[in-house]
């Protein structure tokens, strides 16, 4: 039964149905029978259908679900991800573009009845808390139960995001997802902004198929940002409680799989809790921001769950992230323990199951298998795949801020950029101003990783972390980053760049990292308190070694020094001449050449630091 009046609601269901031509249309209101009944009939389905979920060991992974994907549908595909906007113009050099109508000739066949002998679910969600004058309502359509699984970690999903839509708005994004046939020759993520609809065909893989996340939240959203006066950002937001009991937010955006939900769940050093520090997480991904009735920026997190990374992820490097996975998980690509059936991924631990299936379902033995090298990557095999993923509640979050629900956000003093840079990039360093900072953001380059697919570690632009995501054209983007900070003013965020992922020649990282990335929230805060000085340098703000906390530091059984402090900020001339040449060619060519309209602004900035490393250099 249909779960609202709402008659832009009722029709777009009614003429996708009729495309679609689904046996069945179930509403989806979220109440736990209905998604105990699914969860029933995705577990009972017979081995080898490819909507298959595995319910795991009860009593040490209560509520907790596991599928695999194809092997060739692990990762977000930017190469089949479109922006379709009527001008090309305003899709920008960073997207793909077809003209909605040429899209639409393209995919209606492909939809025309792909649903026959399957059931349509209506998924009515929210991005946001209910009720949040920041938050927006999606309704996605899908044949897929993971897909409404995992709609109801990721949001908050059911009637009530009817409720807040009311019987006559039409302002709701329209979503419709099929698995179709999991043809990736035929797999196609489209974004209509102008349209506030997103068409996702052919994949059964997370942000290619939970379209409140990257195709929402992000492509659909930094568009309707732009128009509304607002940012949608892939930033993490997270609280840092001092001593006083005043919490300062602090948003980061980094790439993917470059460390948000780390950051975000930060535990600090022994040093930092005695004397009072916490750190409390709003969100891991994504961040709408939006000036308040004070000018400040506030913060929402769209999102109700966490999409993580599952390599790397332990009982030492992300505690509250593990936390969250004990119950009500669903894992994705991990692999299994069937000792026990629990799952298993690599630096899980450093007892990978004898009794294993590995990610794409075959049976082996773990420490055989992973000591075999694989013949295509030179690398040794995984049990787990690289961007194998778990879905977590964020209410089962060990540190989840107690503003997470507050639908007016939280108030933002710092925005920290970042990605992987083996050189080059120092440890952090502070923008001159917002104007400065916009363009350090649109200066983000970073190793390429697993959570996209296509090759691992090569260095690419990524402004804002927002490369795959800007859902219009990233000149425009920009100026909208410049017209904030005017709107904003002197109560704008100050601006930082981090790089966790300097390494030595031998490619081992030169920073601790994880919860000693603390000592540098540390130095931002005081920045933004206006408590501690600072180096100029010609790239920005500094911090002097000595006011980077080394207390009780120690990596790699070394106590690690102001000196090596000293190290990571260190500023290669020669380095930052090729880099501002790189950034001077990316602009013309990548950008400008191709129809990005930089702003003056930025072209400005470019100029002045071009100068003062050239006099830094000689
Ligand atoms: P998306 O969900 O794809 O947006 O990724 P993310 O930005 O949330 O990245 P995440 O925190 O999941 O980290 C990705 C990988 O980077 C994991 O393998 C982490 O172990 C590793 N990582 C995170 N933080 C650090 C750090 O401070 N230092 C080092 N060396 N690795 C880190
Ligand atoms: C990312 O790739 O940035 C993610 C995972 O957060 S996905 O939802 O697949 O985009
Ligand atoms: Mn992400």
């Amino acid at each position: 039964m249909a779960l609202t009046n709402n008659k832009n609601v009722l029709a777009w269901v009614d003429e996708m149905v009729a495309l679609t031509k689904p046996d069945k249309v179930v509403w989806i209101d979220g109440s736990k029978e209905q998604l105990d009944a699914l969860t029933e009939e995705v577990t009972s389905l017979p081995e080898g259908n490819r909507d298959k979920m595995y319910k795991l060991n009860p009593e040490k992974l209560p509520g907790c679900l596991y599928h695999r994907t194809l092997p060739n549908d692990v990762a977000r595909v930017e190469d089949r991800t479109f922006i379709c906007t009527k001008k090309k113009e305003d899709a920008g050099p960073t997207n793909n573009w077809m003209a909605p109508d040429e899209m639409k000739a393209k995919l209606v066949p492909l939809y025309d009845g792909v649903m026959k002998g399957r059931t349509m679910y209506v998924i009515p969600y929210s991005m946001g808390p209910i009720g949040s004058p920041l938050a927006k309502v999606g309704v996605e359509l899908t044949d897929s139960i993971y897909v409404v699984l995992n709609m109801n970690i990721m949001t908050r999903m059911g009637k009530q995001a009817f409720e807040n839509l009311g019987d006559v708005s039409n302002d709701f994004v329209r979503g419709l997802h099929s698995k179709a046939d999991v043809d990736p020759e035929n797999r196609y993520i489209v974004q209509f902004p102008e349209e506030n609809t997103i068409w996702s065909i052919n994949s059964a893989y997370g942000g290619n198929v939970l379209l409140g996340k990257k195709c929402f939240a992000l492509r659909i959203a930094s568009f309707q940002g732009k128009n509304e006066g607002w940012m949608a950002e892939h930033m993490l937001i997270l609280g840092v409680q001092k001593p006083s009991g005043e919490t300062v937010y602090i948003t980061a955006a980094f790439p993917s799989a470059c460390g948000k939900t780390n950051l975000a769940m930060l535990i600090p050093p022994e040093g930092y809790q005695k004397a009072g520090y916490k750190v409390f997480t709003v969100g891991d991904d994504i961040a709408w921001m939006k000036p308040g009735k004070d000018g400040r920026l506030y913060a929402i997190n769209p999102e109700n769950g966490f999409f993580g990374v599952a390599p790397g992820t332990n009982e030492k490097s992300n505690p509250n992230a593990l936390a969250c996975t004990k119950s009500g998980t669903i894992f994705t690509n991990v692999a299994l323990n069937n000792a026990d059936n629990t799952v298993w991924w690599e630096k899980l631990d450093k007892n990978p199951p004898v009794d294993a299936t590995e990610w794409k379902g075959a049976k082996v033995n773990g420490p055989e298998f992973i000591a075999e090298v694989d013949e295509k990557t030179g690398k040794n095999k995984t049990l787990a795949h690289p961007n194998s993923r778990f879905t977590a509640p964020a209410e089962n979050c060990p540190c989840i801020s107690p503003e997470f629900n507050n639908p007016a956000g939280v108030p933002i003093s710092a925005i920290i950029f970042g990605g992987r840079r083996a050189s080059t990039t120092p440890l952090v360093y502070q923008s001159f101003d917002w104007t400065h900072g916009t363009y350090m953001g649109s200066a983000v380059s970073s190793e390429t990783t697993a959570a996209a697919t296509g090759a691992v570690g090569v260095l690419r632009h990524d402004p804002m972390a927002m490369k795959p995501f800007i859902g219009y054209n990233v000149g425009d983007y920009w100026a909208h980053w410049l017209e904030m900070g005017e709107k904003l003013g002197d109560k704008a965020p100050k601006i930082f760049n981090v790089n966790w992922f300097k390494t030595d020649d031998e490619g081992n990282f030169l920073w601790p990292g994880f919860g000693d990335n603390m000592r540098v929230l540390d130095w931002i805060i005081k920045r933004c308190e206006g408590t501690v000085d600072a180096v100029e340098t010609p790239i920005g703000y500094e911090p002097k070694a000595e006011d980077i906390n080394v207390d009780g530091l120690v990596y790699e059984g070394k106590q690690f020094t102001s000196d090596d402090i000293a190290d990571l900020l260190k500023l290669d001339m020669d380095k930052w001449e090729s880099e501002i040449t790189e950034m001077r060619r990316y602009y013309d060519e990548d950008i400008k050449a191709k129809g990005g309209n930089i702003p003056a602004a930025l072209y400005e900035q470019l100029d002045k630091l071009e100068d003062r490393i050239k006099k830094a250099a000689k």
